[in-house]
């Protein structure tokens, strides 16, 4: 990529001139990026608690701007709380249409070929609370993604020794977690054969060089990369192959959209497939909303991912959107993990401004001005905006 000069890459000039308007940005040493998420430690107590009981926790958008999401800030999502598991007496079972059901412990899990593979996970809902009309749910706005280091092993090469017979489609997954009273249905879903033996469909133990923590799905869940969250199963317990999708509501009605964009008057009877592939999305974690900054150079940045292909482009707007200029993405891609982007914005102009971002990849979709309707409010992925000031 060609774009902004070789000085913008000087990145220890860049930064050290930056980091007087941008604030808290510093480099360190050995993490390909800058971040305020990777340069202070955290606890949990700098999350958005969008829902205290089970913990919904939203991470601030300036936080994403590492490629590595800590776990301290990463966002926590579930329908009932995390479980309470002795670890030693885990076990992972699988069923259903096989020629032989098994049982694993984490031991007999890792003597498969240990993977790493970095990947962002967001929930369905992440910008929920930007479709209008509203709609009902936990009213996620930015920080309901992150980007980890995953490391577990391939659900293809476990269920490679199991055979499983000719007509199973799905697989359908059961957690460690359990609804609050017997009336509430449980969260049980199920994803399609061939997505379940994707090579990048994990079983995951660990996060970012930890043991996966429990509010993350400890000791083991599914890694999805490009899915929604809603596939990224928690607190595995078994997973039975059969012909039929799971049966329930959070397979049957939740996490369902039509097919086309529905006007949001809706016309309810319109087919619905369940929500797979994330969208093209970009979004902006420097400046913050609101903020006021003198003339000079400022550093605008941001992630941004996909769920199919790479990033092959995010540009930023000054204006509100009337024009766009291309913005530096840095590092390789990888299929599934967000990459980081960056601008120099060079202020000289005094007043108001609205900071756009929008992202293209590589199967040529880009970030729309707003996400059509949809009475789930899932996969927002509308252009970002920030408010602020040069004073
Ligand atoms: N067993 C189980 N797995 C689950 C859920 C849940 O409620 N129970 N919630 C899902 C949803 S909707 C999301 S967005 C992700 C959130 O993962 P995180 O808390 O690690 O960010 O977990 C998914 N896996
Ligand atoms: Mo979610």
């Amino acid at each position: 990529m060609s774009g902004l000069s070789n000085e913008l890459w000087s990145r220890r000039r860049f930064l050290r001139r930056l980091s007087q308007s941008v604030g808290a940005l510093a480099l360190v040493s050995g993490i390909p990026a800058i971040g305020r998420a990777a340069e202070m430690a955290h606890d949990r107590s700098s999350l958005i608690v969008r829902l205290s009981r089970p913990q919904d926790l939203e991470t601030p958008v300036e936080y994403l701007d590492s490629s590595i999401t800590p776990n301290s800030v990463f966002f926590v999502r579930s329908h009932f709380g995390p479980p309470a598991i002795i670890e030693e007496q885990w076990k992972l079972e699988i069923g259903g249409l096989v020629d032989s059901s098994r049982s694993l412990t984490l031991e007999d899990l890792r003597k498969f070929e240990i993977v790493d593979l970095p990947a962002t996970l967001q929930c369905s809902g992440n910008g929920r609370a930007f479709f209008h009309p509203s709609v009902p749910g936990v009213q996620w706005q930015r920080g309901a993604v992150g980007n980890a280091l995953w490391r577990g092993v391939r659900l293809r090469d476990v269920v490679k020794s199991i055979s499983i017979k000719s007509g199973a489609r799905h697989m359908q997954m059961r957690g460690y977690d359990s609804a609050p009273m017997p009336t509430t249905p449980s969260f049980t879903r199920s994803i399609p054969i061939e997505r379940a033996l994707d090579p990048s469909t994990l079983l995951a133990f660990e996060m970012n060089g930890e043991p996966l923590p429990v509010l993350h799905g400890g000791p083991l869940r599914m890694v999805v990369p490009g899915w929604a969250g809603d596939h990224w199963y928690k607190w595995l317990r078994r997973i039975d192959f059969q012909e039929h999708e799971a049966e329930g509501f959070y397979m049957q009605t939740a996490y369902r959209m039509p097919r086309q964009p529905v006007p949001s008057k809706g016309i309810a009877s319109l087919p619905e497939v369940p929500v797979t592939v994330n969208p093209v999305k970009s979004l902006i974690a420097h400046p913050s909303e609101g903020s006021v900054m003198p003339p000079g150079d400022h550093l605008v940045s941001g992630v941004a991912f996909t769920g199919v292909g790479h990033m092959v482009n995010v540009e930023v707007s000054l204006d509100g959107g009337c024009s766009w200029d291309r913005a530096e993405l840095e590092g390789k891609e990888s299929e599934g993990a967000w990459q980081l982007w960056r601008y120099r914005w060079r202020a000289s102009t005094k007043g108001p401004y609205i900071v756009a971002a929008r992202a293209t990849d590589s199967s040529g979709r880009v970030q729309p001005q707003a996400t059509p309707w949809n009475h789930g409010g899932y996969l927002w992925n509308g252009i970002d905006l920030v408010h602020c000031e040069i004073a």
